[in-house]
């Protein structure tokens, strides 16, 4: 079993855009690994987020690396927009790409880490014959769209075996992320299944009543 270290990656649609710089220093502060940034198109998801110039904004105002989730059509054609580079991790989703593993290559030529998401429909066949490419694979634990959905239980199993399969086939190395509804008690169970970055939202760090500093608390000891 890989020894992969534990991730929370705040997903940056749910903060307070109006305190985001006082939030962004808070996360630093409490040495947060990563930084998701959402990026919808309104054709791939039924939803508009973040943007270039926001990718832009975040990266020149924090140290935190960046976990660029891209729910758009045909990312292979977008990638140069976007600001990331060395150490950042960028996810492509399967579904929305025609050369994935052209994309993967792109991803990497640029010194960051490459990723597929994967819909929770969309069986862990397809990345047979990209596993060479991949750091990553990000498991869509809600239908990607919006926040404050709930988890589709049957994601959890797919971690699972997603996390024996590569460590059986020696690939122990890829990170598997978990991205929807990761609430506390969420959190332990896909960290048991075998996930190792946390995307954190409504359901815990910026959950309301307690601050992002008491959540983030609560989130690590659940992921113990
Ligand atoms: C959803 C998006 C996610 C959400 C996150 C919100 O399409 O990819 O990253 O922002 O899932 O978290 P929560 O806890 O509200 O589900
Ligand atoms: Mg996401």
């Amino acid at each position: 079993m890989a020894q992969l270290k534990k991730a929370i990656s705040p997903s940056l649609m749910c903060a307070d855009f109006l305190r985001l710089g006082e939030e962004l220093t808070a996360l630093e502060k409490q040495g947060i690994e990563y930084l998701h940034v959402d990026v919808m198109d309104g054709a791939f998801v039924q939803n508009y987020t973040l943007g270039t110039d926001f990718v832009k904004k975040i990266k020149g105002a924090c140290s935190i690396p960046l976990d660029l989730h891209l729910m758009i059509e045909e990312p292979e054609r977008k990638l140069a927009w976007f600001d990331f580079g060395e150490g950042d991790y960028v996810s492509v989703h399967y579904e929305a790409c025609r050369h994935v593993q052209a994309t993967l290559s792109a991803i990497r030529a640029r010194g960051a880490k490459a990723m597929i998401a994967l819909n929770p429909a969309t069986p862990l066949s397809v990345l047979e014959e990209l596993l060479p490419d991949l750091d990553g694979v990000l498991i869509m634990t809600v239908n990607p769209g919006f926040a404050g959905q709930k988890l589709i239980p049957q994601t959890l199993d797919k971690i699972r075996r997603l996390r024996t399969w590569l460590d059986g086939c020696g690939y122990g190395h890829v990170d598997i992320e978990c991205d929807g509804n990761v609430s506390f008690e969420n959190a332990k169970k896909m960290s048991e299944a075998g996930a190792n970055i946390f995307v954190a939202g409504t359901s815990s760090i910026y959950a309301k009543g307690q601050s992002l500093e008491e959540n983030i608390e609560v989130l690590r000891r659940s992921l113990l």
